[in-house]
């Protein structure tokens, strides 16, 4: 896949502006019936649509990005006049329902104020140095038959971020620019793909896991957390997935080897926080293969493979080393995402 920012986002009149943070940030919006003033010393298109007041902070030690969406202002009402907005945010590529994210309405103001932080779970070096960011100010559209094109969009690639520095920007919003239809809707399975206009890179539409590994000195065995997913597949007509994470531990006669999760409802972003444990001595364990499956639970039919994961002294890369870095030693607790393959898992010989 292309390591470049999404098309078209070159040479636009955008401008990323560092600020210092408001410490005090107002928390009221202008009332609905008074106008907001344009942005000054700027007229032309390029504020047309009004700007966004928002923070990055990729916080590199626990995988995670957080974007504070501040305010917006100089919306452009639309041409039923109310404004009654929200801001959503998506990963390209690859937006879907599972890489998009959205603040609360505000309502009746061409300035609302939202002060709110969406946090993408699981976000690693690797998506920051290929990842762009798209910010869109919507309409509600709640009352509305048809979802009409945001307000607004902007993009910013993510590899501009340094790792744990919050990095505050003041950008003009653009027009939503025409993109690609894909060849085939899957609207059977209700997937957002209308606006999709990159594809994911090969491997990581399933959607990944954390994990965590540690061999207990005290108990004598494994301890296997399940900590949450992020970016799953969705398998549902709605758009979701009903996520649970099945543990097999292969080979282990005559010991309990298999374990789930509970069911996790709607969610493609699913957290468990739950652990399990495989009795027995280190090196033996060692040995020993460990299939993570994530499904999604379906009520009456059988449940949806997602994806899953093998983790192994011979799985290769940092499947490989996840585990054996844990059973190598005593107490020592490592996390850790791994991407899940969509291809049903198979023990080898
Ligand atoms: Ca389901």
């Amino acid at each position: 896949m292309a390591a470049g920012p999404a098309a078209g986002s070159r040479g636009r009149p955008q401008r990323h502006t560092l600020r210092t943070p408001d410490p005090h940030p107002a928390v009221t919006p202008a009332p609905p019936q008074q106008a907001e003033p344009e942005p000054e010393g700027d007229s032309d298109d390029s504020t047309a649509l009004g700007t966004l007041e928002f923070t990055l902070l990729f916080d590199a030690d626990n995988s995670a990005l957080h974007c504070t969406a501040h305010r917006a202002k100089g919306l452009k009402p639309p041409a039923s006049g109310s404004v009654d907005t929200y801001v959503k945010a998506n990963l390209l590529p690859g937006a879907s329902k599972a890489s998009q994210l959205r603040t609360r309405t505000v309502r009746g103001t061409r300035g609302p104020v939202w002060e709110e932080t969406l946090t993408y779970h699981g976000f690693t070096r690797q998506d920051a140095g290929r990842k762009t960011l798209r910010l869109c100010v919507c309409e509600d559209p709640r009352l509305r038959r048809r979802r009409a094109p945001p307000l607004g969009e902007l993009r910013v690639p993510l590899r501009k971020l340094v790792p744990n520095r919050a990095r505050s920007f003041d950008v003009c919003l653009e027009k939503r620019k025409p993109t690609k239809r894909p060849k085939s809707l899957d609207t059977a399975r209700g997937m957002s793909l209308y606006e999709e206009e990159d594809t994911e890179a090969a491997g990581d539409e399933r959607g990944r896991i954390l994990l965590s590994l540690c061999y207990s000195s005290q108990r004598g065995g494994l301890l296997v957390g399940v900590l949450r997913c992020a970016h799953l597949a969705p398998m549902d007509a709605n758009g979701y997935s009903d996520p649970f994470v099945r543990l097999f531990l292969h080979p282990n006669v005559g010991k309990r080897s298999k374990y789930k999760t509970s069911v996790r409802k709607k969610t493609l972003n699913p957290e468990f926080n739950e652990e399990f444990f495989y009795a027995g001595p280190r090196e033996e364990l060692a040995q020993k293969t460990l299939l993570v499956s994530v499904w999604d639970y379906d009520l009456g039919t059988a449940d949806d493979f997602i994806g899953g994961v093998q983790l192994s002294s011979r799985a290769g890369g940092e499947r490989q080393q996840h585990w054996c870095e844990c059973l190598g030693r005593s107490d020592c607790r490592l996390e850790l995402w791994h991407p899940l393959d969509g291809a049903p898992l198979q023990l080898r010989a």
